[in-house]
């Protein structure tokens, strides 16, 4: 959301314009720290990656995408859930400043990939959501960890929180269009919209089980033969 629309729908109270834009700067300089969070989770990911390649065996992941949440988007954020707006703020109550999202080909593999997140003893985790298991109200699917990770700077070692994201390539396909359609609509969306969007999330849902089964099968057969 742009700095104008915060201002003009979400004024931060007790602050003026002038004041947030100071504010979002200075705060700005503070989010590199993020960028470095997101470097070391993408190095990790990138080097099991690289491991499967190497050892010819089956890739847990299909793709990684990162992103450090907007500093316009931060502000709203603390503002609408009743938060100060500060850096201190953002490092207390929000987690998903820094995010990085992991594509899997099957279900099975993103429980293979936060196992390995689990396993690395320089993280901390700090939170885990399994939308898989229990899928939000509107059909959406993904696995979500928020992690804690060491940043070394030159005087000191920073925690940054990152959250990741682990999906199916299906579960992404629904949760990017659904995310499209719902910045689309201004208002709410008719009820049924909702309905026809939860519909599609079940097809995906079967359809991601029934390839994680043929998966399984053709892994047998192959075995068999050898
Ligand atoms: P963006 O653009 O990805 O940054 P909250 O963060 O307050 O909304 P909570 O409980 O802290 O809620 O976090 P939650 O629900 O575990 O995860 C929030 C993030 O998960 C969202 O970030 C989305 O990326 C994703 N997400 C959660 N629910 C949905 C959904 O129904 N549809 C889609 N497409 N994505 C979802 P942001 O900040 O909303 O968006």
């Amino acid at each position: 959301m742009e700095f104008k629309n915060i201002l003009e729908n979400n004024v931060p109270q007790g602050h003026s314009a002038e004041e947030i834009l100071a504010m979002a700067m200075k705060m700005q300089r503070s989010m590199s720290l993020y960028e470095s969070g997101i470097k070391e989770i993408c190095t990790k990911l990138e080097i099991l990656q690289r491991e499967a390649q190497v050892q010819g065996i089956h890739n847990p992941i299909e793709s990684i995408k990162s992103r450090v949440k907007n500093i316009f988007s931060v502000i709203e954020k603390l503002n609408r859930k009743g938060f100060e707006v500060s850096m201190e703020s953002v490092e207390k109550n929000l987690y998903d400043v820094a995010g990085v999202r992991v594509i899997c080909p099957y279900i099975d593999d993103i429980y293979v990939v936060a196992e390995r997140i689990r396993r690395q003893d320089d993280l901390r985790v700090l939170i885990e959501k399994d939308y898989i298991k229990y899928p939000k109200a509107n059909g959406y699917r993904s696995f979500h960890m928020v992690v804690e990770v060491p940043v070394f700077l030159s005087d000191s070692k920073r925690y940054v929180r990152v959250e990741i994201q682990l999906r199916t390539i299906a579960m992404d396909f629904w949760a990017s269009l659904e995310h499209q359609i719902r910045y689309k609509m201004e208002s709410q969306i008719p009820d049924e919209i909702s309905y026809r969007l939860r519909q599609c999330a079940e097809t995906i849902a079967a359809t991601d089980a029934e390839m994680q089964d043929l998966y399984k099968e053709v892994r047998a057969l192959s075995h068999n033969e050898e």
